[in-house]
């Protein structure tokens, strides 16, 4: 069985609202290394990452909190790259959803290493893929997707020694319902793979996912990020930023399974928690839940 590295990055400098920062002890409470321990792995808990406090700052030339956000998504690169040349599967709780920057950017290096296929699956209400340009908010949790993409600020470009840690095709977003003006322009541009909501609505959960997993082969790294404003908010209120319609449990759990059953998860990303904003932890516990599944503990009773 592989060990699983939880690694813990406290803060919410990419976002608007605060609170996400309080994330990994919301996870830990809601016992997540224990439920991953039953589940045969072996967990570590590497305890939490240190960095800037947020300055709480007005955007400057478009961007929020630029060199905050550049000093934890570095802790976070190496903290990735640490377990993955471990051949442990690093989990990330976040902390906001700016993190996968450097969470995936390590993936991508190691798996360009390894000769492997990365393939992310965004799982999230929103695409992420705005820039410093093109944002109405100026937040970085809106742009990771983008500065994967080898877009946005330059600071946060090029971190897996490409321009682009990861390629349009090897890209996948579920749960998309809203999205800006500027950003549909992009993700037309970029062409990217966008199954949204009406999407879901209209084919469902199970199709979705075969048609996202059908190229998935055993030299595939699948990394996940996991934003839980995903899910619809009447399920996960615990979000900063939650939009109507999203997912329901069930899709999410079929979903979740879905990805388990390839057997290729090689990473992942827990983000967005917000325990300010929660009812009594009920979104960590879910998102507890949520990992249990793509980790193999299947619902199954057949
Ligand atoms: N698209 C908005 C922005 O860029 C919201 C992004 N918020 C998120 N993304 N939580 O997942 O500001
Ligand atoms: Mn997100
Ligand atoms: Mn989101
Ligand atoms: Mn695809």
């Amino acid at each position: 069985m592989a060990t699983v590295s939880l690694i813990g990055a406290p803060t919410d400098v990419g976002a608007s609202v605060r609170g996400a920062g309080m994330g990994p002890d919301a996870l830990r409470v809601a016992g997540l290394a224990a439920a991953l321990q039953a589940q045969g792995f072996d967990v570590i808990d590497r305890g939490n990452l240190a960095g800037p406090p947020n300055p709480w700052q007005q955007p400057a030339q478009g961007v929020r909190h630029l060199p905050e956000v550049v000093a934890w998504n570095r802790a976070v690169f190496e903290a990735v790259s640490t377990a993955l040349a471990m051949n442990h599967v690093p989990l990330l709780m976040g902390g906001d959803h700016c993190l996968a920057i450097g969470s995936i950017s390590a993936v991508a290096r190691q798996c360009r290493q390894e000769r492997k296929n990365l393939r992310v699956i965004w799982l999230d209400a929103h695409t992420d893929v705005n820039t410093e340009t093109i944002s109405p908010s100026g937040n970085i949790h809106g742009m990771p997707v983008a500065c994967l993409l080898g877009h946005g600020p330059a600071d946060l470009v090029g971190w897996s020694g490409e321009r682009a840690a990861i390629d349009a095709g090897s890209l996948d977003f579920i749960g998309i319902r809203s999205v800006d003006a500027d950003e549909r322009q992009a993700i037309k541009q970029m062409g990217l793979q966008v199954f949204d909501m009406r999407h879901i609505d209209e084919h469902g959960m199970r199709n979705t996912m075969t048609e996202v997993l059908q190229d998935v082969d055993e030299d595939t790294h699948i990394h996940v990020s996991f934003d839980l404003d995903c899910l619809d908010p009447m399920e996960a209120p615990g979000v900063g930023t939650g939009v109507r319609g999203g997912p329901t449990y069930r899709e999410m759990q079929l979903c979740m399974e879905m990805i388990a059953d390839t057997g290729r998860l090689g990473s992942l990303d827990v983000v967005e928690i917000n325990p300010a904003l929660d009812v009594r932890n009920r979104t960590a516990e879910l998102a507890v839940e949520f990992i249990q599944s793509l980790f193999g503990a299947s619902t199954l009773v057949r």
